[in-house]
């Protein structure tokens, strides 16, 4: 086995609160193969368990963040084989979406067609200046597999989706910006710097707010509205059973800053 293939492709960084999960397939631009695929739901099993993670970083080594599903894997596949590989990956950015923490992706380089579907699978997108978006599988012949028919179209608009997804065109940050593909736009050597500062603001926050808002946004878009306001009132009482909700309101009316108390995402059940 060479260097490279000992080195691990998904790499899993602690620093206090703040994970850092980083692709590490720089040759191939990070192409998302079986093993990283299945290294990226290993890596979110792992974080799901720790209560100490509060923030999770996602980000691409080297000039990309990932310019795809691996094509050189997926010649060859047979129907079975490709629909295995969809679900392996969609059960992967499933597991990124559904962790508790917020997710930050960091985008540099390409986010193209696995790499946008694994960056739509996180709650926050910043782009560095210089970053390319698309989902160029018409181009390959086949339609996205790893959620980008359906993610794509609830992020920017039926619309602009089927643009994306019918042309396989690539489009710049300013434009992602644009179409509210990614949040925020910097220089490329601020973008860690930005991810930092990003999380920072989200460290000062309730996890178990921050997680509550994650399920109702995403269990919401599942539902018709009335079935989505009702779930949302009954998440909005349980707070009310929490202390961050107590130390929120009191911190405000006191005229000082709250003092979430932090390991507590497992009290009351309007995060999970
Ligand atoms: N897969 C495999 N290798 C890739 C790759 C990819 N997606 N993208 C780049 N590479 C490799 C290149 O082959 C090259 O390898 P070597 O020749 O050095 O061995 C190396 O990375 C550097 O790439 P380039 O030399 O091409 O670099 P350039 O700067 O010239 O161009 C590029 C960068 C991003 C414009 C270009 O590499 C490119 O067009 N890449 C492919 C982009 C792409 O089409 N991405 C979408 C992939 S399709 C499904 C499941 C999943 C999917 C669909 C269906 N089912 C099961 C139904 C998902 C599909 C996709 O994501």
């Amino acid at each position: 086995m060479s260097q490279e293939e000992m080195r691990d492709v998904v790499e899993l960084s602690v620093d206090g609160p703040v994970a850092t999960v980083t692709l590490q397939r720089e040759k191939q631009l990070n192409a998302l193969n079986r093993a990283v695929l299945t290294k990226i739901s290993e890596v979110a099993a792992a974080v799901a368990e720790r209560s100490d993670v509060r923030v999770v970083l996602l980000r691409g080594a080297g000039r990309a963040f990932a310019a795809g599903a691996d094509i050189a894997q997926m010649r060859d596949f047979s129907a079975a084989d490709a629909e295995a590989f969809s679900r392996l990956g969609q059960a992967a950015f499933a597991a990124l979406e559904a962790l508790p923490q917020p997710t930050i992706a960091l985008v540099h380089g390409y986010a193209l067609g696995g790499g946008l579907e694994l960056a739509m699978a996180c709650d926050i997108r910043i782009a560095a200046e210089g970053a390319k978006f698309g989902q160029p599988e018409v181009t390959l012949g086949v339609v996205p597999g790893f959620g980008g028919s359906q993610r794509l179209p609830r992020l920017i608009g039926q619309g602009n989706a089927l643009y994306l997804l019918l042309t396989g065109e690539m489009v710049d940050a300013a434009e992602a910006m644009r179409l509210g593909l990614v949040s925020k736009v910097v220089p490329q050597d601020e973008l860690e710097t930005a991810g930092r500062q990003l999380a920072e603001r989200l460290l000062t926050l309730g996890p178990y707010a921050l997680a509550g808002v994650k399920r109702t946004v995403y269990e919401g878009a599942e539902l018709d509205l009335h079935s989505g306001l009702r779930m949302e009132a009954g998440r909005f009482g349980l707070c009310f059973a929490h202390p961050e909700q107590t130390e929120g309101m009191t911190a405000f009316l006191e005229r000082r800053k709250p003092d979430f108390p932090q390991a507590s995402l497992d009290e009351g059940g309007a995060a999970r």
